[in-house]
């Protein structure tokens, strides 16, 4: 448990500071710890065989190689995530709550991913603040994405103004300047902090300007992080607010190999600054097959509603209009999963969401007639591993309940929450100096030689 003590002379700074300072002390801390494990067990384990690694598996996208450590989540394939160990559920009870809310704080969950603790309502708060003083977008950061047209996708605007960013990068300037090996964590420390603290303004700027005419909101240096960020965006109801601390706790992380966690990893990895590597992230994201799938979400369900011509389409209707994608050659987005092979515990946050405060509403009851329909009709196809929801099965309908009906900026609110994970995780590469990720590949035309029998094929 953290201890703050305002009146410790160590700390001659205002008390938001000497906060982070504080935990930034007890990060390095435990991954020094860490570190000194990881390096003994090497030395007594370090040839130990975690698993044997198919041919299918080289070609078919590396499901279920262990290949990565990831100390922010754990992914299990029934049960879906456990941040730091803790369920969603868990986390929906432990974790600090805004004032008058039942929806856990985003940044609560940070000081978890980043620290492996829970924290107190006041850890929590005195991050919230510390995320707030952080956050001045430079001017020239709005200039960037001005200069795009206003057509462009809400993703390219986002992934355009984080690279705008960069130009503060603490890590890029030390390192240019000569930094040591050992000070990597701390540049990369304090540009997470500054890029969670800005996403949320960067990411209102652009739905301002695509969607409401450039009328830009101050923040509001009273709100907790997604509170503030509902507030920006323009959306001051309460209900928003507490939808978007849980989108952004229950999308911030989903262990290292998913596209965007791996991608941040892997460009962090050439000493990339957190920018740069956030950033490549982010375009893993905006794949359709990824984050983007939110967006696809509910622009298949307006299709199939505009198609049918009904609000709520009844199960069978559901049924033929879900045969007509697949005999079109397309996925039911939403559905499926890499490594999940039950119902996605995110889906079933925001389904409980949906019943606490919109039990009513048309297309949340559609998405859930979707969900007793789909399943069984990915399952007859005998090839689809996992026929059950994601968590992009669910957002969407959500957020339009509340009148966000441009579904294109979707991936824009799960990239601001990813942020919390893959820097999280970031700041643990650095400090645990994981070195330059380099797999070995193979050509087709070597495959084909070792199957044949020929010897030392693999260079050994
Ligand atoms: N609809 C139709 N077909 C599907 C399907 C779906 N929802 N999910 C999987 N399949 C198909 C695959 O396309 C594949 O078909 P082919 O053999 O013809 O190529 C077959 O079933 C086997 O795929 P799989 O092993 O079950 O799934 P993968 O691990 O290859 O892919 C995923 C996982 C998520 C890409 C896939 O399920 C999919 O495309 N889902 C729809 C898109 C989606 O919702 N993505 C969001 C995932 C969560 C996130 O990252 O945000």
């Amino acid at each position: 448990m953290l201890c703050f003590n305002f009146t410790t002379p160590k700390f001659n700074r205002n008390p938001y500071s000497f906060s982070m300072d504080l935990i930034k002390e007890r990060f390095k801390q435990k991954a020094d710890e860490v570190g000194a494990e990881i390096k003994q067990m090497l030395k007594e384990h370090g040839n130990k065989v975690i698993g044997e690694v198919t041919l299918a598996q080289i070609y078919q996208g590396m499901r279920g190689m262990t290949g990565l450590v990831t100390e922010t989540s754990l992914l299990d394939a029934n049960e879906g995530i456990r941040f730091r160990g803790y369920s969603i559920p868990e986390l929906k009870e432990k974790l600090p709550k805004a004032p008058g809310g039942d929806e856990p704080l985003p940044e609560a969950l940070f000081h978890l991913l980043l620290l492996g603790e829970l924290s107190s309502q006041e850890e929590a708060d005195l991050i919230t603040a510390t995320l707030q003083r952080r956050s001045h977008v430079p001017n020239y950061v709005f200039d960037t994405i001005e200069a795009l047209p206003v057509s462009s996708h809400p993703m390219t605007m986002f992934v355009v103004g984080i690279m705008a960013l960069q130009n503060g990068s603490h890590f890029a300037k030390s390192y240019a300047a000569g930094m040591s090996k050992k000070d990597y964590w701390d540049a990369t420390f304090d540009d997470s902090l500054d890029l969670i603290s800005r996403l949320p303004r960067i990411a209102a700027y652009i739905y301002r300007r695509k969607y409401r005419n450039g009328e830009h909101i101050e923040p509001n240096g009273l709100l907790d992080w997604a509170g503030n960020f509902a507030h920006m965006m323009g959306y001051e109801s309460e209900g928003f607010k507490e939808l978007m601390r849980l989108y952004m706790t229950i999308h911030a992380d989903h262990e290292g190999g998913n596209v965007s966690a791996h991608t941040t990893h892997l460009v962090g990895s050439a000493l990339s600054d957190p920018f740069l590597s956030f950033s490549a992230g982010m375009n893993g994201l905006a794949g359709p097959l990824h984050g983007l799938a939110n967006q696809e979400v509910i622009k298949w369900i307006f299709e199939m509603r505009e198609a049918l011509g009904v609000d709520l389409p009844s199960k069978d209707q559901i049924a033929e209009y879900v045969k007509k994608t697949l005999s079109e050659g397309k996925v039911v987005p939403g559905y499926g999963h890499a490594v999940l092979r039950k119902t996605d515990p995110r889906f079933t946050a925001q389904m409980e969401f949906g019943k606490k405060h919109m039990p009513d509403d048309a297309l949340v009851q559609t998405v859930w007639r979707i969900y007793e329909t789909v399943p069984d009709i990915l399952n007859g196809l005998g090839k689809v591993k996992n026929p059950w929801p994601n968590v992009d099965a669910h957002s969407g309908a959500l957020l339009v309940h509340y009148g966000m009906v441009e579904y294109e900026f979707y991936t824009v609110l799960f990239g601001v929450s990813r942020a919390l994970g893959v820097l999280a995780s970031l700041c643990w590469d650095r400090a645990l100096a994981m070195p330059l990720e380099r797999p070995k590949s193979v050509t087709t035309n070597l495959v084909k030689d070792w199957l044949q029998g020929k010897d030392n094929i693999w260079g050994e």
